[in-house]
């Protein structure tokens, strides 16, 4: 089905007499020495989709960084390795933050090692939430050696074309050729929604498809996927069920790229241009 705006579903509404407790709270969990832009992206994004609280965990030597991104949020430091990613021993001051979280996404420039691929593992298996997968949190779910384990809650997965490969053990190209069944084999599969990212974004539960329209050639630039990161985790935070937040996110995610393009063109559209635009899509949208 192709994912036209009379398709989609409404956004919630914003009471007048409402507070941030009313709109939601996110935990995006990423970052690390050399990466720490693109957690600040999701939360950024995050908070311009109209969650009420954005908490987000990082290695603690990033932490300075990444808060000075956005006086708005909040962050977490979080033990780490000698290469400056999350280490395993988080997995317990994680739990605790998760407590409060209506959403939860992990990640953006999460890196790779032994220790993150525990974390996913664990965390996948058994975190009630909806839990948003992206880049490296991808990344660390396709080197389990089991494959993936059972959820025990919503699960979304967002990779582009190298992750796909990466998860279903082919690669870029193969999946280009069948996006739709690729993706949509996988969601049925494994028992989640997955965003197969790209010109034409598939999104996919395994038994309906859509296929967004919006966005244009300036998306192709590095940080808007961790942009789409915070958008959907945000809009499952305020209320919508992960699959329409996720259909509705992508829309909206492109939706931004072209109102970007409106003004400057595509040429030069960069990462942390979007979020504010995301505002403006939804305003329009609404
Ligand atoms: P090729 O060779 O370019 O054609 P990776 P990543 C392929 C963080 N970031 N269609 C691509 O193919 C992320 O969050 C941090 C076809 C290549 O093989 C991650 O944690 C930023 N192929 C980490 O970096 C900003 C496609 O996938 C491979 C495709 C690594 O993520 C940037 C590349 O993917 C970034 O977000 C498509 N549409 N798209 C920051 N500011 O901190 C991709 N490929 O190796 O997973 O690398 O996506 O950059
Ligand atoms: P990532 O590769 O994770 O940074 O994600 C890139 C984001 O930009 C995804 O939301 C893609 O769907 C989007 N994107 C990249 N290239 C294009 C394109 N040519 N047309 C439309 N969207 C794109
Ligand atoms: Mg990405």
């Amino acid at each position: 089905m192709r994912s036209h705006l009379e398709s989609l579903p409404a956004l919630p509404t914003r009471d007048q007499d409402s507070h941030k407790g009313s709109y939601g709270t996110v935990l995006l969990i990423g970052g690390s020495r050399g990466m720490a832009g693109s957690i600040a992206l999701s939360g950024i994004a995050a908070l311009r989709t109209g969650c009420g609280l954005a908490f987000l965990a990082c290695p603690e030597s990033s932490q300075g960084i990444i808060a000075s991104f956005e006086p708005s949020y909040l962050t977490i430091g979080l033990p780490e390795d000698e290469d400056g990613r999350i280490s395993y021993e988080a997995n317990s001051r994680i739990r605790e933050q998760m407590n409060s979280a209506h959403a939860i996404a992990i990640g953006p420039g999460l890196g790779s090692s032994r220790d993150t691929e525990l974390l996913l593992l664990d965390l996948y298996a058994t975190t009630e939430q909806p839990l948003v997968i992206d880049a490296d949190g991808l990344n660390a779910l396709s080197r389990l050696p089991d494959g993936l384990p059972k959820p025990n809650g919503p699960r979304i997965l967002t990779p582009h074309p190298g992750e796909m490969g990466r998860l279903t053990k082919t690669d870029a190209k193969t999946v280009q050729q069948n996006r739709e069944e690729i993706a949509a084999e996988f969601a049925e599969k494994q028992q989640c929604i997955v965003v197969l990212k790209g010109h034409q974004t598939v999104v996919t539960d395994g038994q309906t498809v859509f296929v967004n329209m919006t966005g244009n050639s300036g998306l192709a630039t590095g940080g808007t996927g961790d942009v789409l990161t915070g958008v959907i985790t945000s809009l499952i935070a305020q209320g919508l069920s992960p699959f329409d937040a996720t259909r509705v996110g992508v829309y909206l995610h492109g939706s931004a790229a072209e109102i970007i393009a409106e003004k400057i063109g595509e040429d030069g559209l960069i990462a942390s241009d979007l979020p504010l635009a995301v505002a403006e899509a939804i305003h329009r949208y609404r």
